[in-house]
């Protein structure tokens, strides 16, 4: 068998599927990755956009880039990768994407392990969330702390719960599909050494050769193989 009927066969025999995206997954949507040529990190600084320290130094540009992240999200519609990826029903969705283009294929059960663009939270930690509608900087209704997007940036712990529930999905999968991401951010990446320890069964589908070693790999756009796939 090719290697696409043999990850075919094995997506549709499985009972418990995951899969594990990056940023790949929404690049045929127009939303930029990081570490492509064109990527976000080709002409932003991740440190000064990316981490407290840089959030810290100079909180209003960071602000403002998220701002107008947030209105080219807001703008994007699912593509294939998307629509084929929500149509089964029973797979969770761990992504480390920070838009909503998989829910808004229709998918049921997503775990955003970075967070998400539609909402601020406190940078104290004191526990306000609110959907990101106030522009500018703005501060914290409940104890006057500087409000920020509600995603994670580098340096910072990824939301415990929802880590928990990916870790626990994936060790529970029979297939883990992996999605557009060049799996070199830690501790997400490390959801495929999961998957190896614990037998899951591992497709990846990349544009670029990732090389892992492990499973089956598909080098080419999601919004091709993936219709194919599922
Ligand atoms: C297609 C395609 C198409 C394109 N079809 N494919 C040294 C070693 C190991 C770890 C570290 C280290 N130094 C620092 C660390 C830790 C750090 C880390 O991992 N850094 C690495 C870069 C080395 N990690 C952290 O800091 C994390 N926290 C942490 O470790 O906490 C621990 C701790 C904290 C405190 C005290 C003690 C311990 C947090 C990581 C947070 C990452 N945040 C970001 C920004 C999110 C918000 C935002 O969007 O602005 O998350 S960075 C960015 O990278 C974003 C992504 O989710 C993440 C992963 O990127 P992704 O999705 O894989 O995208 P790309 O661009 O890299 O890849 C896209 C792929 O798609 C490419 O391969 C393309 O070819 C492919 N593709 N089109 C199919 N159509
Ligand atoms: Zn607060």
């Amino acid at each position: 068998m090719t290697d696409i009927r043999t990850a075919r066969a094995w997506l549709t025999g499985a009972a418990r599927p995951v899969s594990f995206s990056g940023a790949g997954l929404s690049a045929e949507s127009g939303i930029a990755t990081f570490r492509d040529p064109d990527g976000v990190w080709a002409t932003v600084d991740p440190v000064r956009m990316a981490s407290p320290e840089g959030f810290a130094a100079d909180p209003e540009t960071v602000v403002a880039w998220y701002n107008a992240r947030r209105d080219a999200s807001r703008n994007a519609r699912p593509n294939r990768a998307h629509r084929a990826l929500a149509s089964r029903h029973n797979m969770t969705h761990i992504t480390q994407n920070v838009d909503g283009l998989l829910e808004s294929a229709g998918a049921l059960r997503v775990l955003h392990l970075h967070g998400s663009l539609d909402r601020d939270r406190c940078h104290r930690d004191c526990g306000h969330v609110e959907p990101a509608t106030r522009r500018g900087l703005n501060t914290c209704p409940d104890c006057g702390g500087a409000m920020r997007p509600d995603v994670v940036w580098f340096g910072e712990m990824l939301p415990m719960d929802i880590w928990t529930e990916a870790e626990i999905a994936v060790a529970d999968a029979d297939v883990m599909l992996v999605v557009g991401t060049s799996a070199i951010v830690y501790p997400a990446a490390g959801l495929i050494e999961t998957a190896q320890r614990t037998g899951t069964r591992i497709i990846v589908v990349n544009q670029e050769p990732l090389d892992l070693g492990v499973g089956i790999e598909l080098v080419g756009q999601a919004g091709e193989i993936l219709p194919e796939l599922l």
